[in-house]
């Protein structure tokens, strides 16, 4: 895509600190589309013939990060396929979580405008994961797997934040706080960067 052409907006923060939630929240009100990568990942793992079916659900329940590879076609699709309907405003979420997967799509696919960045005590990250995790099925919502999920966190996906705060180009938002109160200053700040 040519500069302008599409708004990227990347969601990082840890496991459980409310990216698809806050997400959900602006695709509602500021017409966003969301593309939540682990979302992506969870459908093409379930998708009947895909080569990357095992080897996706293996990395998902040991909380590593799949191959960029299989992450970024599986964005581009979903981005060029929405494009081709008209959308042109891009909610990230979950993505990139690794500083090859950053570079990758910002060189070949878009640059970003920013990242908002949920912070979030692991404690109480882990306590609605472990609530979540008692109906929403999913292979990593239990104590070993979140434990991983929070170390490859801040071994692999904390250098890529830090590479756009470099860039001056990371907010900060507290996400310890009912779901309206970090919505509020999610608004917040997308309101001061004009969006
Ligand atoms: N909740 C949310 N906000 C709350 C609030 N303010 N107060 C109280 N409760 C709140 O929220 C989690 C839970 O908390 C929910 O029950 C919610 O109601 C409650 P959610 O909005 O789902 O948080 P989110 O940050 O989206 O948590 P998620 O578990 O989705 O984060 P992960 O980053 O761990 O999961 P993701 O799906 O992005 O990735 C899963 C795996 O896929 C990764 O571990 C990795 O193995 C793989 N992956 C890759 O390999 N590459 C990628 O690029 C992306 C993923
Ligand atoms: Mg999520």
């Amino acid at each position: 895509f040519q500069d302008g052409k599409i708004k990227v907006i990347f969601v990082l923060g840890g496991p459980g600190s409310g990216k698809g939630t806050q997400s959900a929240l602006l695709v509602k009100e500021h017409g966003f589309v969301h593309l939540s990568a682990g979302d992506l990942l969870r459908e093409e793992q379930k998708r009947e013939g895909s080569k990357y079916g095992e080897l996706i659900a293996n990395y998902i329940k040991e909380g590593l990060i799949v191959p960029q590879e299989v992450t970024v076609a599986l964005l581009e699709q979903a981005i060029k396929e929405s494009y081709a309907k008209g959308s042109t405003k891009f909610l990230i979420d979950g993505f990139p979580r690794k500083m090859d997967q950053a570079l990758t799509f910002e060189n070949q696919i878009a640059k970003s405008s920013f990242t908002l960045f949920f912070e979030c005590p692991e404690q109480v990250m882990l306590k609605r994961l472990l609530e979540r995790g008692k109906t929403s099925g999913r292979t990593d919502d239990n104590i070993e797997s979140i434990t991983k999920r929070f170390r490859t966190f801040i071994e692999t996906s904390m250098p890529v934040v830090n590479h756009f705060e470099e860039q001056g180009k990371v907010i900060k938002v507290q996400c310890d706080q009912p779901v309206d109160v970090v919505y509020t200053q999610v608004k917040n700040a997308l309101s001061e960067k004009g969006v």
